[in-house]
């Protein structure tokens, strides 16, 4: 493993802290990104256990954007019509937001976060709320076979490939397909959205990575598309290697050339993006700094896992930021870990309140732009800094 990046000590992303606990210390880690010359995989370098990060209070829910939501009810339909699966698995189903889409009785849920978990078993879905590991593969296909795995944003999280694919090729039918989506390693690079790196991302993967690590379970990608999500994601189609149901497009290949064009199998390639990090650092603080001579009003926009990175990566606090909205009920009234910048309640924008507006879910700007219409036009701006900083 070659190290390229060093984002600093940073706290757990998603640890949003009690404001009775704003004084106590926090427990921080130092991110660091490697670069495993092998298998061309991307990860960070020091983990933190996944029972502190995947607990009963994840705050998490893909519920709260509409382009979360009618991304995932678009696959649903296509998923189904296409692959006509009897049973699925979604191992990470959060709050519900993919499983929804199908009949109770065919389809169940792996979701450790028990607060989310429970969210869904309340609409009466069938949910586990355990780690996903070849035990409970066992146990949820002691009856039936899965013709279809999803996880979206999921695997990315865990640590152990050997158990995790292990279990996957057990729990699958001889037609069974496993659909993954993941944030881009080669999106990541282009935009230099070094935010994609926090404690609960140990991988950002490349589809060269993933077909190596893939090919020691005999699954491979038969299908790649590249979608807009979490800013820039591809979803893979994956399959036993015997089952020749599928053949392996075109796309894959083309897929693997792209990446290896950008250089993602070289060190040299991560070297450059550490110093692209670097530089968009300098440039951020240049922004708010120029802002806040000019005596405006930052506040930020998003709560995400993401922000805690740059915030912290950047030394951005409560100081340059007033507070941050997000409709998310459990970050609401807490704050954001290691910057301790309040999380209020959202309110549409309003120009009168606010000058400039940091774009922590920089990945949603697009709906985004459309809700706060009003603030635009009446000259409200947006500091993003993907993929560079700048005002928007
Ligand atoms: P969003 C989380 O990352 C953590 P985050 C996790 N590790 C992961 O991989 C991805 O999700 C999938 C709010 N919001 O999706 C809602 C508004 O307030 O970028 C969320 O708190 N208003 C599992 O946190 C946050 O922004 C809005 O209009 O980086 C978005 O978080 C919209 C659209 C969102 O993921």
């Amino acid at each position: 493993m070659k190290k390229f990046l060093d984002l600093g000590l940073q706290p757990l992303a998603n640890s949003y802290i009690l404001k009775k606990n704003l004084k106590l210390k926090e427990k921080k880690f130092r991110l660091v990104v490697g670069f495993e010359t092998k298998n061309f995989l991307v990860s960070i370098l020091n983990t933190v256990s996944k029972e502190k990060m995947f607990n009963k209070d994840y705050p998490y829910k893909s519920s709260e954007s509409k382009t979360m939501r009618s991304s995932f009810a678009k696959l649903a339909k296509k998923l189904k019509a296409k692959f006509k699966p009897k049973f699925s698995i979604e191992i990470g189903s959060n709050d519900g937001t993919f499983i929804k889409n199908f009949d109770k009785d065919k389809v169940v849920g792996v979701e450790p976060c028990k607060n989310l978990a429970l969210i869904t078993k309340r609409k009466k879905y069938k949910i586990y709320s355990n780690f996903w590991n070849i035990d409970l593969a066992k146990k949820i296909t002691r009856k039936r076979k899965a013709d279809l795995i999803y996880s979206a944003n999921t695997l990315s999280h865990i640590k152990n490939f050997n158990e995790i694919f292990k279990a996957i090729k057990y729990a699958l039918s001889n037609r069974g397909i496993l659909v993954l989506e993941d944030p881009s390693l080669l999106e990541c690079l282009k935009k230099t959205a070094y935010d994609q790196f926090y404690c609960e991302h140990l991988y950002v993967f490349s589809t060269i990575s993933l077909k190596k690590i893939l090919k020691k379970f005999d699954l491979e990608i038969f299908d790649v598309e590249n979608i807009s999500t979490h800013g820039g994601s591809n979803r893979y189609f994956i399959k036993k290697k015997q089952n020749k149901i599928y053949n392996v497009k075109r796309k894959v290949k083309n897929e693997i050339n792209k990446e290896l064009k950008y250089g993602l199998n070289n060190f040299s390639t991560f070297k450059k993006f550490a110093k692209k990090v670097r530089v968009s650092k300098i440039r951020l603080l240049d922004i708010f700094k120029k802002v806040k001579t000019q005596n405006k009003k930052i506040i930020g926009y998003g709560a995400t896992a993401k922000s805690c990175t740059v915030l912290n990566y950047c030394g951005i606090n409560n100081k340059d930021i007033d507070y941050f909205y997000d409709t998310t009920s459990y970050k609401v009234n807490k704050y954001l870990p290691g910057s301790k910048i309040k999380i209020k309640k959202y309110r549409k924008l309003r120009k009168n309140d606010v000058d400039y507006v940091f774009l922590g879910a920089w990945n949603f700007k697009d709906e985004i732009f459309k809700k706060e219409k009003k603030f635009i036009n009446q000259g409200g701006k947006f500091i993003s800094h993907v993929p560079y900083p700048r005002i928007i």
